[in-house]
């Protein structure tokens, strides 16, 4: 396959359309870099409610109540806070930072801060590799991560400022099974507060996906209820930076049946707002993830990786996708070249399957698990057929073998 043939088949270069999204006049007026903290947070406050990540923040940041106890609140039968966590149960005044980020900076905000730009130039390439691990056989996963600041290579030539989970974007991918108990606590590194939010989880927000300061850690424990592809992300204010400078990854949770043999990889659709270089690192910009104009949209972190290096299948394998939209605006119109998808489950596999599909979206935030079986040898592009977003980086290939 000559991949930079393909590759220039499906690119052109072309002027970015320019595009005026007209927003809620509150949310505008949060959107837009506040002049003062106080500000800031009565804007956040009123809405609070419409993104729940945020209002886990600014719980944290009340200057008036206690933060709500972390003692051991149960969860029906899905998952608890657990006691033990550091700094749980107690006013977490430090998370007021929370907002530092957006003030003071005229020209906005990025993600150039604290270590997110030493040893760029030492900083090497690895390919992120697709191949769903495999689930625990115990029935619990145990994950005690670091919320790290750290420069991370995309390509050749782009360092990026990141903001991670175990110092890598995406963060890792974890494989359980519907009921397993996965237990999880993140210390933070950095200087600014970050938090923990699994989709695949039912717990208070307020109280698991709280924003911790550095040097603090918050545990909790989830039973993860549904099969299928679950985002996880900091939740941190305002969750669109934090999100946006990497701070992301999946859950898979496979049912307790198993699905039928297959291979299996996971891509996570991302989008990259860059600033200019400075020396050698290209921090992530807040007002151009505002602008929701992205440079790059990538699956797992880094632009064609799979052109450079294909996915390898069989003729007769069955390859299953598990593809999660990290966002953290775009959608992923998922489509493979030449293939048809024999079955897309649209929620808790192996319900909810619909067949014969060419393409399916999945919304920023979500996942979706898409089946095809290889009938043919042959190299077949798998893209965001968005393709104003598949030409900057999201796209690869299968290869498959006769
Ligand atoms: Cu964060």
């Amino acid at each position: 396959m000559e991949s930079h043939r393909l590759r220039e088949s499906l690119m052109t270069d072309h002027e970015e359309p320019r595009t005026v999204v007209p927003r809620d006049a509150d949310v505008q007026a949060l959107l837009l870099t506040p002049t003062d903290r106080r500000t800031f947070l009565s804007r956040a406050s009123a809405l609070s409610l419409a993104i729940p990540g945020l209002g886990a923040a600014l719980a944290a940041c009340s200057t008036g109540e206690p933060a709500k106890s972390a003692s051991s609140t149960p969860r029906a039968d899905t998952g608890t806070v657990q006691p033990k966590a550091t700094g749980a149960g107690v006013h977490n005044s430090d998370s007021r930072l929370d907002s530092a980020l957006l003030k003071g900076h005229a020209h906005g905000t990025t993600s150039a801060t604290g270590t997110a730009t030493s040893g760029a130039a030492s900083t090497a390439f690895h390919r992120f590799d697709p191949v769903l691990p495999p689930a625990s056989t115990s029935g619990k996963v145990q994950l005690h991560w670091h919320a790290r600041e750290a420069p991370v290579r995309v390509s050749a030539d782009t360092v990026v400022a990141g903001w991670t989970f175990e110092g890598d974007i995406p963060g890792p991918i974890v494989h359980c099974r519907v009921g397993d108990t996965v237990e999880f606590t993140l210390t933070n590194d950095a200087d600014i507060p970050h938090s923990m939010d699994f989709h695949a989880a039912q717990l208070d927000p307020k109280v698991a996906f709280r924003s911790v300061p550095k040097g603090q850690s918050v545990t909790f424990t989830f039973r993860p209820k549904y099969a299928g592809a679950f985002m996880y992300h900091c939740g941190t204010a305002p969750v669109l930076m934090h999100i946006g400078s990497g701070m992301f990854g999946a859950l898979i949770v496979s049912p307790r049946e198993p699905l039928p043999p297959a291979k299996e990889f996971v891509l996570i659709q991302s989008e990259f707002y860059l600033a200019e270089a400075a020396n050698g690192v290209r921090a992530f910009d807040y007002q151009k993830m505002l602008s929701t104009m992205p440079d790059l949209v990538t699956f797992n972190g880094r632009p064609d990786q799979y052109i450079h290096e294909p996915l390898q299948a069989k003729v007769g394998d069955r390859v299953r996708f598990w593809v999660v939209d990290a966002g953290p605006t775009h959608p992923s119109h998922f489509h493979v070249v030449g293939e048809q998808f024999d079955t897309v489950y649209l929620g808790a596999p192996p319900g909810n399957a619909i067949h014969g599909v060419q393409t399916w979206s999945v919304p920023a935030g979500g996942g979706n698990c898409f089946e095809l079986v290889c009938d043919v040898p042959g190299e077949f592009p798998f893209v965001n057929h968005g393709f104003g977003h598949g030409q900057k980086g999201a796209i690869g290939i299968l290869s498959v073998a006769p």
